[in-house]
């Protein structure tokens, strides 16, 4: 029984899908002059925000990186891999509770985003993990980070180094 509504489901999201574009760009307030055409890799599709990293504490040289990724195109993009100026190793990880435990883990295959969808790194979940840095990250200043994707190009953005530390009186609104 499950099957059979699953492939139900499965057909009317076949049906659907010619349409799935308008509607999510609709929703995301983005449009899409220009862009019907496009079997053509669409290296625009993607937009970044919030990117930053973290400072380490003293003596470490691994820290964490986060940001939003929003896909705006009308295909999927899968989000490969990551660089940085400031270390020569970088993994996508997420953390994962385990008995009682909090773990992280490296995501394995890529990362893909729908179109439409956002995908958002963040403490606590995914996190772009940096390794072997070799230099002090200074906060308040911008460091570049370039994501590689299969088909939606590579994009580079400006991370902004922020403090481990969250300031308590800080300015802050909630
Ligand atoms: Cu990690």
């Amino acid at each position: 029984m499950k099957k059979i509504v699953a492939l139900i489901l499965a057909a009317q999201f076949a049906l659907l899908a010619p349409y799935s574009y308008s509607q999510s760009a609709i929703h995301s307030g983005a449009h899409s002059v220009g862009h019907a055409h496009g079997s053509a890799p669409e290296s625009g599709a993607l937009t970044v925000t919030d990117a930053y990293i973290r400072t380490m504490p003293p003596g470490r040289t691994v820290t964490a990186g986060f940001l939003s990724i929003t896909n705006s195109g009308n295909q999927a993009c899968q989000i490969l891999s990551a660089e940085s100026p400031l270390s020569d190793r970088l993994e996508f990880h997420e953390h994962l509770h385990s008995d009682g435990m909090m773990r992280m883990r490296p995501v394995s295959g890529g990362l893909l985003i729908e179109a439409g969808d956002t995908l958002v790194f963040q403490p606590g979940g995914l996190h772009i993990m940096l390794f072997n840095i070799q230099q002090p990250l200074v906060t308040g200043e911008n460091t570049p980070l370039l994501l590689n994707t299969d088909q939606c190009g590579s994009l580079q953005v400006n991370a902004e180094i922020r403090s481990l530390v969250a300031k308590p009186m800080g300015g802050m609104h909630h």
